[in-house]
Parts: C-alpha cells; structure tokens; sequence
C-alpha cells in the first residue's frame, strides 16, 4: 500500500509520508476491539501503528501483534503513564493518539490530522460530544461529561467542548514540551491545561463518537474519575485563572457572610454569635478576593512574557530557517 499521502487545500497541495506518522493506541483489555482499530489505519496506509499496553489480562497483545502493530507492554499502572512513556519513546514527527475500543473512527484521521500537518494547530482533539450517536455515551456518561466541560470553560475562560477525548493529533515537539504526570484518566485534562499553559495553538474538530462494541467495557469510573477530574480542574484553575480559584472560596464566604445579616433579626437570642460569624466570613470573603485579583495580574503578566518569549524564538528561528 502506497503510503504518501497527498493532502489537498485552497492555498497548496501538501505530501507527505503516512509513515511519519505514528499512530498510537494506549490499551487495557481490548480484545474484542484492537483488531478492527489497528486494520482501520493500515487499510487507509497508516501502517505505523504503536500500541501501548496495561498489561492486559485477555489476549489484546497477542491480536494487535498478528493485526501489524507494535507492541510495547507499559511499566505500572494507569492510561496517563502509558502516554507519558510512549510520548518520551516515539520518534516520528507526528502522532496520531486513539482509544482501541472502537468507539471512534481510524477513518476520520484527516479531520484531526491535515490541521496540525498544515501547521493550523499543534493539538488537535476529536470532539465527541458534537458527532455522538445515539447510546455512544450513557446518560450518566454525557451528563459528567457535559457538566466538566462547562466547569473547565468557566475555569479556564476558555471555549472547549471535550476535553476529556481520546482522539487526537498533535506534533510530537508539542507534546512533548507539555510537563504531563498524571498516571490515570486525569491525563486528558491536564494535556488540554497543558496545552493552554504553553500557549499551544489548540483546535476541536467534531468526530463520530460509537457505542463500544459488545464486550468492551469502559476502564473508566464515572464517579470516582469524575471527581478526580473536577478536583484536578479546579487545582490547575490556580495558575491559569486564580481569580476563579480563590472566588469560588470567596463567593461561599461572602454567602454565608449574607445568610447570617439575613437571619439576624430573627434569631436575636445568638445575635453576638452572628455577628461574629458575618465579619468573620465576609473578612474571609474580601481577603480571597483580593488575592484572586492580585495572583491574576501575575499570572496574566507571566502569560503576557511568554507569548513576547515564544514569539521572539518563532522569529529568531525563521530567520536561521532562511538563513
Ligand atoms: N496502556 C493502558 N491503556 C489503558 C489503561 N486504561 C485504559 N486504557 C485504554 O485507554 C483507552 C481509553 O479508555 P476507555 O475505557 O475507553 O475510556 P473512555 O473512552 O474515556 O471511556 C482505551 O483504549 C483503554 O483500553 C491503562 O491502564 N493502560
Ligand atoms: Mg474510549
């Protein structure tokens, strides 16, 4: 199978060699899935295929191996840690990241891949929330989703739609720079942080989302690694946008500073209490609220140098590119 693909745009006609491009399937127990996966890109000559494995119990290795990948079997435990070693490992230029379970489409490559190909993006993800088809996520799946999703757009001031998505593309460089240590599911959150952090150009794109295949089962935990991902949320919200993380704290003083004037005059036998209790939260109130604001001019200074610092190396190495 001829491997350079020719990808065509209004501007210009781009070649490339699908080779280097490593597409990368971190999986945990897959055997029902893998195969199909795995021969998706090789039918479209993707043949550079590397699959990470958590030490399945069942025959996922043994498959992916006959199927044409290479296999590597991860240390530890945990998604988070396979990626974090296979990005350290891969060579090729480019990587192209799914999940083996077979709920999103190796044919849909081009949309997540010509972006960053182009030079548009480092990072693209495959929104899956936008092109889901019916029973693709379970209710409670969808709601969890959407509800971390609007939590991380009011965290981060930012426009994302899915950020927890297993489907993606970015250059190997970009990934790379990101400083990523989760070892489990909060992996995706923290690459998407990441990616903002470093000032990365970062794109969604809608991708099919398909109901797993049946026998495959989620390794994911929608409440306790909902909770991890809220938590870890919030707690990168710090750097990025500490206005949001001290207010939600100062927010909650501040109501329960009104709720004690508001019940004052009804329970006059507690009054000193009360009053004691309003100063103190509304103390607690205007003291966060005020480190919120002054933490956000740091961070909005340290963003402002590194875009000036990543803009000069942009230009600097144009010109040794020239030269
Ligand atoms: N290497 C490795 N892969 C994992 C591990 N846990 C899950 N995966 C794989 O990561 C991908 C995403 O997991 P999945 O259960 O589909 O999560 P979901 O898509 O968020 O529901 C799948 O291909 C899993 O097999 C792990 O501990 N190690
Ligand atoms: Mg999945």
């Amino acid at each position: 199978m001829n491997t350079i693909g020719i990808f065509m745009t209004e501007e210009h006609n781009l070649i490339f060699d699908k080779n280097d491009v490593c597409i990368f399937i971190p999986v945990l127990n897959e055997e029902g899935a893998v195969k199909d996966v795995i021969e998706g890109f090789k039918n479209i000559g993707y043949n550079n295929i590397l699959v990470y494995d958590g030490n399945s119990k069942d025959k996922t290795r043994e498959i992916a191996a006959a199927a044409g990948a290479r296999v590597v079997i991860q240390s530890g435990k945990g998604k988070g840690r396979a990626m974090i070693q296979a990005f350290g490992a891969i060579t090729e230029k480019y990587i192209v990241m799914i999940d083996g379970d077979g709920t999103e489409k190796p044919e849909e490559i081009n949309a997540l891949l010509y972006p960053v190909l182009e030079g548009k993006a480092d990072h693209v993800a495959g929104d899956r929330i936008a092109g889901r088809t019916p029973d693709a996520f379970t209710s409670l799946n969808l709601f969890g989703n959407r509800v971390i999703n609007r939590f991380f757009r009011r965290a981060f001031k930012s426009e994302h739609r899915d950020i927890l998505t297993g489907y993606r593309a970015f250059t190997r460089e970009s990934v790379q720079a990101l400083d990523l240590k989760q070892s489990g599911f909060v992996i995706e959150t923290e690459m998407t942080v990441e990616c903002l952090m470093k000032g990365q150009k970062f794109m969604e794109v809608p991708i099919t989302y398909l109901p797993r295949p049946e026998k495959v089962e989620t390794k994911l935990h929608p409440i306790r690694d909902g909770f991890k991902i809220s938590m870890a949320i919030y707690k990168y919200s710090r750097f990025y946008n500490p206005l949001f993380f001290f207010g939600v704290w100062s927010s909650l003083s501040c109501a329960l500073a009104l709720l004690t004037a508001a019940v004052h005059p009804f329970i006059t036998w507690h009054s000193s209490m009360l009053g004691t209790a309003f100063f103190f939260f509304a103390g607690i109130s205007a003291v966060l609220l005020i480190a919120g604001f002054t933490a956000d001019i740091s961070a909005t200074l340290h963003r402002k140098t590194l875009k000036a610092i990543r803009t000069n190396q942009k230009e600097q190495k144009k010109e040794y590119d020239q030269f």
